[in-house]
């Protein structure tokens, strides 16, 4: 297997600050002055999460440049009360208001130096698994287009799920810390992963074998695959760069600055494929913009193998680019932190954690052309769109405040505001099932999981099959006849539900699972999955 050296590193992270858990930290930092004091603090307490370096690995990196929108009484607000929908956790019984101004303090901090992470420092720890040997044909009987992976954060591995069966197939670990959708090629057959750290894994499921890994950034967001299956584009945060890779091989072929069009470098909020427009379209999270980049050669001969950044950045300024990952810029009235697409992928709903309202962007013409009421924090990355009653919507759960939003994607209009047990996370409906099925990821009902009817938009079942724990996060099988539901614990579950009945048909004790991925619902772009 190939040694994940940033998972080590994380265990002996985690290892320290066990290691002090039994100190008074009061005690033990009170010979020291603030500065001091902030950075022990730091080490003991935040440095498992976001790395000893301030760089960042589960959580963001901790530096000012990330922290642009967050400084002094807004950030020790975080340290001493967590933060809303992340796994940030609440440390004012732990430390002194002092305390908690001397940590802030020290994150606030420069850094004498931030790495770059550049193509050469992608190429130095790519590799590739010695003991890889392609199959020619799966390896195993089930149907390959009903795989299911299913997310095990609580140990850090992908159980890989016949859909049929649900017999565990192969349980591979993964690098540290992984987020978001994991992305299919085209055809099914490999998986790409990304963990926090950006360490991207692909995974050979035919072959039931890990292919190779790289890092691909130091902080990372998510990934996104071309319609082509050819490129994987890797948003960082940290250095401010997408990263774009070559699905073979895993080398870099382009990691492009992000610079916006005023010259300040941004961190990107999130990339998706576009697949009806052979792009990648991402948004800016310092910046007002949204950038599309092309993903094939179709637009004008711009590629000779390995594209600098400086190098698209001197034809930018020579009027716009051209040919194989050419970028275009939309300017937009605020950074968008999270975002969604129109099934056609011709308008882009995107709103900024901090506002109460969504905005609507025309890709094709290439600016806002309508506004959506949306309070409380949508959080549109979860969002999914379906046809009710004649009509295609779109559906956000909002992570302040116990509801969804319907919008119907013709004329902008909101529907309904669907009143919920508490705030969710994720959504999740099949074209073979006439319901949604909605989480309560937060607050004393995180235990529930709301069933919706997709026509009258009413709730019509709320189930309860963990009383206690968290219960989130829905994927269905190719047909639509099962939906897996997560008991988001250590010690936890998924739930085969029949998606009709909604009777549990099977219990697979999973740790701490959090997202599933159906092999046929990505690749096909099923209606009612997030992408
Ligand atoms: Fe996620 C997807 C952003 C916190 C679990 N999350 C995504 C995506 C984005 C995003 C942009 C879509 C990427 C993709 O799939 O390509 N997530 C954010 C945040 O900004 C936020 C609120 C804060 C942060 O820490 O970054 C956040 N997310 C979380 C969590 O705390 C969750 C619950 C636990 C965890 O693992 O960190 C979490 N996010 C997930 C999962 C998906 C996801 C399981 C994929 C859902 C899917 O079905 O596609």
């Amino acid at each position: 297997m190939i040694p994940n050296t940033a998972f080590s590193e994380r265990l002996r992270q985690g290892a320290r600050v066990l290691a002090v858990a039994g100190l008074s930290l009061p005690a033990a930092a009170s010979h020291l002055n603030a500065a001091e004091q902030g950075q022990t603090i730091y080490n003991d307490l935040c440095a498992s999460c976001h790395a000893e370096s301030r760089l960042g690995g589960i959580g963001p990196a901790l530096i000012p440049e990330s922290l642009a929108r967050l400084r002094g009484a807004s950030l020790e607000e975080v340290v001493a009360h967590g933060r809303t929908a992340t796994q940030m956790p609440a440390f004012a019984d732990q430390l002194t208001p002092d305390q908690i101004a001397a940590v802030a303090a020290y994150i606030e901090t420069p850094l004498d130096h931030i790495p770059d992470w550049t193509a050469q420092d992608i190429l130095a720890v790519l590799e590739m698994n010695p003991d890889y040997v392609a199959a020619d044909t799966p390896v195993f009987d089930a149907d390959p287009m009903n795989i299911t992976l299913v997310v095990e954060t609580g140990d850090h591995h992908i159980s890989v799920l016949d859909g049929d069966t649900f017999e565990v197939l192969d349980r591979f670990p993964t690098p540290f810390a992984v987020h978001g959708g994991p992305k299919f090629s085209p055809d099914g057959r490999y998986v790409f992963v990304m963990s926090r750290d950006g360490w991207v894994q692909k995974y050979d499921i035919w072959s039931l074998q890990e292919v190779g890994r790289t890092r691909a950034g130091i902080n990372s967001r998510n990934i996104a695959m071309s319609a082509d299956g050819k490129w994987l584009a890797v948003a960082n945060y940290l250095p401010h760069t997408l990263s774009i890779l070559s699905t073979e091989d895993l080398t870099p072929v382009q990691v492009r600055r992000v610079v916006a069009r005023d010259g300040r470098e941004s961190r990107v909020s999130a990339v998706y494929q576009a697949p009806q427009r052979e792009s990648f379209i991402l948004a800016l999270k310092d910046a007002p913009e949204i950038w599309e980049i092309g993903t094939t050669e179709a637009s004008g001969p711009f590629h000779d193998g390995f594209v600098h950044s400086h190098e698209a950045d001197m034809k930018e300024s020579l009027g716009a680019e051209q040919g194989l990952f050419a970028r275009r810029r939309i300017e937009v009235a605020e950074p968008l932190d999270d975002f969604f697409f129109t099934p056609d992928y011709r308008n882009l709903i995107g709103a900024s954690r901090s506002g109460d309202k969504g905005v609507v962007v025309n890709l094709d013409v290439g600016r806002e052309i309508a506004q959506l009421p949306l309070p409380g924090m949508p959080h549109l990355g979860s969002g999914i769109s379906w046809e009710s009653q004649g009509r295609q919507v779109m559906a956000t759960p909002h992570l302040r405040e116990g509801r969804l939003s319907v919008i119907d994607t013709a004329d902008w209009s909101l529907v309904k505001t669907i009143e919920t047990l508490g705030p969710g996370f994720f959504l999740r409906s099949h074209e073979n099932t006439p319901y949604v099925w909605a989480d309560v990821f937060f607050g004393p009902n995180k235990d529930k999981m709301h069933i919706i009817d997709k026509d009258t938009l009413e709730i019509v079942r709320t189930l309860d099959p963990a009383p206690g724990k968290t219960v989130a996060h829905i994927e269905f099988t190719r047909d639509g006849k099962y939906a897996l539901v997560s008991i988001w614990e250590d010690d936890g579950a998924v739930i085969v539900y029949d998606a009709k009945t909604l009777e549990e048909v099977r219990r697979l004790p999973m740790r701490k699972p959090s997202g599933k991925y159906n092999v046929w619902n990505k690749i096909t772009f099923s209606d009612g999955t997030s992408h």
